[in-house]
């Protein structure tokens, strides 16, 4: 079992919903965040570092001692181009050569459905080797993360697996959430399935629970020794008297991004 694992963007909503699911006994979680964390908790084994994912000596500092990395830091959401080349770009790029100058051997990445995003579903699911064709700017930060990911494993050896995730939510929030859910439960066991499979080198996976209504492959992602043990199915209903059925025209099903392929998105600044 991986023992210390440094996790970037912890207070975020991905890492807010792994801190309690990664934490294993034996294991310390160094979390590190530019916003203020709770607490550690009775019994709880955490680090808390604060500072920016953009800071490399920092983050340098924070990846001693660490067997692994799960870089989930960044903005989660669309940015003016500046925000994001220098979070979620310079920020990845600062990740890698941290870890690299530190000697950590693997990590793992938060990638999007976003880097694919303008890809129209087709009728069967989206595989796992598909080219970026980024949704938004922030979609181009994740092909450019899993772009730096390639570069680090190949030139340095680094073990690097880029997660493609679809929607990782308490629950799914809307109709197209029933095909891009990543339950938070699996996606704890897939990061343990990436901090675990052995020599894995490079790696692009999706990051999506077995639902029924699935759009993305989980080939790749089970070559790792993911299973999933969920599927969205038993919100549908809810859902869907929430939000009426789903319309297959609708960009929120037609794209694999969405209505980030939409003019609500169109940030050209
Ligand atoms: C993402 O990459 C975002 O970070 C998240 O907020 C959701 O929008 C998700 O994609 C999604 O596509 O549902």
């Amino acid at each position: 079992m991986t023992a210390r694992i440094l996790i970037t963007g912890a207070a975020g909503i991905v890492g807010s919903l792994m801190r309690p699911r990664l934490a294993a006994p034996g294991r310390v979680l160094r979390l590190l965040d530019v916003a203020e964390q709770r607490p550690a908790e009775d019994g709880e084994e955490v680090e808390l570092v604060t500072a920016s994912v953009t800071d490399l000596e920092a983050v340098e500092r924070a990846c001693e001692g660490v067997d692994a990395v799960i870089h989930l830091g960044g903005h989660s959401l669309e940015r003016p181009w500046a925000e994001i080349l220098e979070v979620n770009i310079n920020g990845t790029h600062a990740v890698l050569e941290a870890a690299r100058r530190a000697g950590v051997k693997r990590v793992v990445l938060a990638s999007s459905n976003h880097a694919v995003g303008f890809y129209e579903r087709a009728s069967g699911e989206a595989g796992d080797a598909l080219f970026p064709q980024p949704d938004s700017y922030y979609g181009v930060s994740k092909a450019a993360l899993e772009a730096l990911g390639s570069m680090y494993s190949a030139r340095y050896g680094l073990d690097v697996i880029a997660i493609r995730i679809g929607s990782c939510f308490e629950k799914p929030r809307d109709v197209r959430m029933l095909s891009t859910w990543l339950s938070p439960d699996d996606g704890a066991r897939l990061f343990e399935a990436c901090l675990s499979a052995p020599s894995p080198g490079f790696r692009v996976v999706w990051g999506v629970s077995d639902n029924t209504r699935r759009w993305f492959s989980l080939e790749a992602a089970r070559e790792l020794g993911y299973v999933s043990e969920d599927d969205s199915e038993v919100f549908a209903a809810e859902v869907i008297a929430q939000h009426g059925e789903p319309d297959p025209e609708s960009l929120a099903l037609k794209y694999l991004g969405g209505v980030w392929v939409g003019p609500d998105f169109d940030t050209a600044v």
